[in-house]
Formats: structure tokens, sequence, C-alpha cells
């Protein structure tokens, strides 16, 4: 089964309402500290990050993480200006916090699995194509400036 680029782009605007308002809190970001724990270096002002426990209930965490998926949400409004959009994130990434952008890829190969764990069998190839899409795009806007 084939679906348009506009259903498939419901699907993943659905999918980030769904996990906003169900109040699921977006475990992305303590995911990728657990998974590569030398993304915990750039949050070492962040308190304990010493167990998966500490990291999971870290409220700075939680919240950065939050401030990350609503930078996201952006993405999706300004899919056409992507660049621009981030131009000052990828300017802050890349000359004041020094990540590297091999970490934005991490990161949504991270959204996507919480997302498949999340919504199962909903989360069909068909959404993960459009999610792979959105995370390669929005990886490759907050690179922009790394040159
Ligand atoms: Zn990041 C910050 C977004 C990824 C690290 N970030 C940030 C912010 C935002 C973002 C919005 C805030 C800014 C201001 O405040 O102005 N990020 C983002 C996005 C992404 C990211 C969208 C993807 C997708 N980051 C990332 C990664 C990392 C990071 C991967 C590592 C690993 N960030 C960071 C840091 C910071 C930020 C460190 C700072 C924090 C604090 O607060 O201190």
């Amino acid at each position: 089964e084939v679906l348009s680029p506009e259903e498939t782009v419901a699907i993943a605007l659905g999918s980030i309402n769904v996990s906003v308002s169900a109040c699921v809190p977006p475990p992305s970001l303590p995911r990728l500290l657990i998974v590569y724990p030398w993304t915990q270096r750039f949050f070492d002002n962040f308190g304990n990050l010493s167990s998966p426990t500490a990291i999971i209930g870290n409220p700075k965490v939680r919240a950065h993480g939050k401030k990350v998926l609503t930078s996201f949400g952006e993405a999706i409004k300004n899919l056409e200006n992507l660049k621009a959009t981030y131009a000052k994130l990828s300017e802050l990434h890349c000359e004041k916090l020094h990540v590297d952008p091999e970490n934005f890829r991490l990161l949504g190969d991270i959204l996507i699995i919480v997302l498949a764990a999340h919504f199962t069998k909903d989360f069909t190839p068909a959404c993960q194509a459009t999610w792979q899409k959105l995370v390669g795009v929005v990886a490759h806007a907050l690179a922009y400036k790394y040159h």
C-alpha cells in the first residue's frame, strides 16, 4: 500500500500531536544519554546522570528534551525553509556548544525508536519512511553552519 506525501505528513503530524496532547513525556533525550553515554558530557551542568533511573528522573533532562522536541515541531511547520529556521540554532550548536553533528543523527534514530515503541503497529513502514526523512533533513539543517 502506497501513501501520498500528504498522507504521510498527516500521519507524522498526528503522532506529534498525539504524543504531546497525551502528555507522554518525550523520552528521546534520556534515551540518547543512556544508550550513547558519551553524549552526557554536553550536559555536565544538568546534575545527576549516574544511572538510567537518575537520567530518566532528572528534571533538567526532561525539560531540555521537551525544548528539543518543541524545536523539532517547528521544523515540521517550516519544512520549506528549514535552513533559515535553524540557522541560529546551527550556529549555537557549532560555535558555542561544540556538539558533533553526528549526534543529531543519533538523536533522530532514537526518536524513531521511541515513536515505534509508543505507536507499535500504527508506526507503519510508510510512517517510518516519513520520519526518517524528517529527522534526516533536521539533522542536515542543524549541521548547516558547520563548514
Ligand atoms: Zn540541542 C540547546 C534544539 C540536538 C546539545 N538545543 C538547544 C536548544 C534548542 C535545541 C532549541 C535551546 C537553545 C536556546 O536556549 O537558545 N538540539 C535541538 C534540536 C536537536 C538538538 C532540534 C536535534 C534534533 N542538542 C542536540 C544534541 C545534543 C544537543 C544531539 C548533544 C548530544 N542543545 C545541546 C546543549 C544545549 C542545547 C548542550 C544547551 C543546554 C543548556 O541549557 O545548557
